[in-house]
């Protein structure tokens, strides 16, 4: 189903119209509310008359998350304070955290984008919805919850944790949708098997999962383990939170609800613009937003776009599932190492659970990479000779895909930390100051 079909499958001239529209508004109002962006267009020479076609959005300037922790709290803002109805913020676990303000029109917008992702992932008004996003500041509980109650699903807000007590909702009020990180659905699958529940006699039949990457690799491990289906969600603070983009049926790349939020993509090193299909940083321009408008957020998301027609109807520009950041690219001897290829490789060996830790150091003067990664109960029961065999596999599986050496240790199931919001996959001690 599409909640939207005028939006949503728009003819792509038709829809582009609409976007140059949008962006001259958009221009006009922000050069005209937020001394940023005046003086940073002005730096560039250039005033809102400059924008004439889609294509001179490159001549706009960048946006980057130091602009925001520069400009904390609000000095971003585009509308008097007391237009704003909501705050919403990022964890901030980077220093200075995000703040994401709305005006009532804003939060129409979301809760809109929010029925479309949902549908678009198959919850209907039929389904038990329940919402194990963060409530509170983190803009996950709040997007999904109204968003599921504009479909006219029933919502169930238990936020994230209490795991036992999830359980014992999907089975006494027949919960049929998840919508929490990937990682927590492997939590919920770990605590139902702990006491004994098998997920298959619920009624749950599907899974809404974003807020951190996860590869392909996840999804499968994830599907196998939950009788369920799990689709992919993206969206990030500055932009709105989720709703940005969203896969449909036919899992073949998140589509972007580009009427709000105009995408490109970026070379990450020079900042220029490249064609469909081209690997580079994700880069937004919200259209619509009223309190916080953002022009060409960097947003370090490594992706792809494509506009090549999608069987589902949609007309909307569809992005690849973003399985690394700018930043969270490991440098290790020199080599590039992405946390996502350690999990797709990891997830591919029989015998290993969809649980480990990337620990990299450095030891005299030289980088180490260290993989910790949890055994399945029956390997870890069983003779040396086996974990001495499972280990030497995935240290060779390692070392052939990333091309240098790594060092693994194979722990006990259930012993790395579980988190509860974002899984926290990498300990880098350089960084860290340890060393
Ligand atoms: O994570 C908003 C959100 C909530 C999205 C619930 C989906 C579901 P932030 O905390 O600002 O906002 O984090 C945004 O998380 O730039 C990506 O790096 C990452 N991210 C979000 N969704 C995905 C996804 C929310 N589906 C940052 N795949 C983004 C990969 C994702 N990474």
């Amino acid at each position: 189903m599409i909640w939207s079909p005028k939006y949503e499958t728009m003819p792509r001239p038709e829809l582009e119209k609409l976007q140059l529209e949008r962006l001259k508004t958009l221009v006009a109002r922000v050069y005209e509310k937020v001394p940023f962006y005046r003086q940073a267009f002005q730096q560039k020479g250039i005033t809102p008359d400059s924008i004439k076609s889609l294509a001179d959005l490159s001549k706009l300037p960048f946006t980057s998350k130091q602009d925001f922790r520069d400009n904390y709290p609000l000095g971003l803002l585009a509308v008097p304070m007391d237009q704003v109805c909501r705050v919403h913020a990022s964890s901030g676990t980077t220093g200075k955290p995000v703040v994401a303000p709305y005006t009532a029109n804003d939060l129409r917008m979301w809760t809109e984008v929010m029925a479309r992702t949902l549908t678009s992932a198959g919850v209907t008004k039929d389904d038990v919805m329940q919402n194990s996003y963060g409530y509170g500041l983190f803009t996950g509980g709040l997007g999904f919850h109204y968003g599921g109650e504009r479909v006219g699903a029933t919502v169930i807000p238990t936020s994230t944790g209490n795991t036992k007590r999830q359980l014992m909702l999907i089975q006494d009020i027949g919960t049929s949708v998840l919508t929490c990180t990937p990682s927590y659905t492997l939590i919920l699958a770990e605590g139902a098997k702990e006491i004994g529940l098998d997920l298959r006699t619920t009624k749950l039949r599907l899974a809404v999962c974003g807020a951190e990457p996860w590869s392909e690799q996840m999804r499968a491990d994830i599907e196998a383990r939950l009788p369920i289906k799990a689709m992919d969600i993206y969206g990030l603070t500055e932009i709105v939170g989720p709703g940005v983009s969203v896969e449909c049926e036919q899992r073949c790349g998140l589509h972007i609800f580009e009427d709000n939020f105009l995408p490109e993509v970026v070379n990450p090193q020079t900042g220029e613009p490249l064609p469909y299909g081209q690997r580079g940083e994700l880069v937004f321009t919200t259209l619509t937003k009223e309190a916080q408008p953002v022009i060409r957020f960097r947003t370090r998301d490594i992706t792809t776009l494509t506009a090549e027609p999608c069987k589902c109807g949609r007309t909307l520009v569809r992005m690849a599932k973003v399985t690394g950041r700018t930043d969270d690219m490991l440098k290790i001897r020199g080599v590039n190492v992405f946390p996502s290829q350690i999990e797709s490789i990891l997830l591919q060996v029989e015998g290993v659970e969809p649980q480990y830790l990337i620990i990299v150091d450095r030891e005299r003067h030289l980088d180490d990479l260290e993989v910790w990664v949890e055994v399945s109960e029956d390997v870890f029961s069983d003779e040396m000779k086996r974990m001495e065999a499972l280990k030497k596999k995935v240290k060779d599986e390692l070392e052939s895909t990333l091309g240098i050496g790594v060092k693994v240790r194979l722990v006990e199931p259930k012993s790395i930390a579980r988190t509860e919001g974002k899984a926290k996959r990498v300990v880098d001690k350089r960084e860290m100051g340890l060393k």
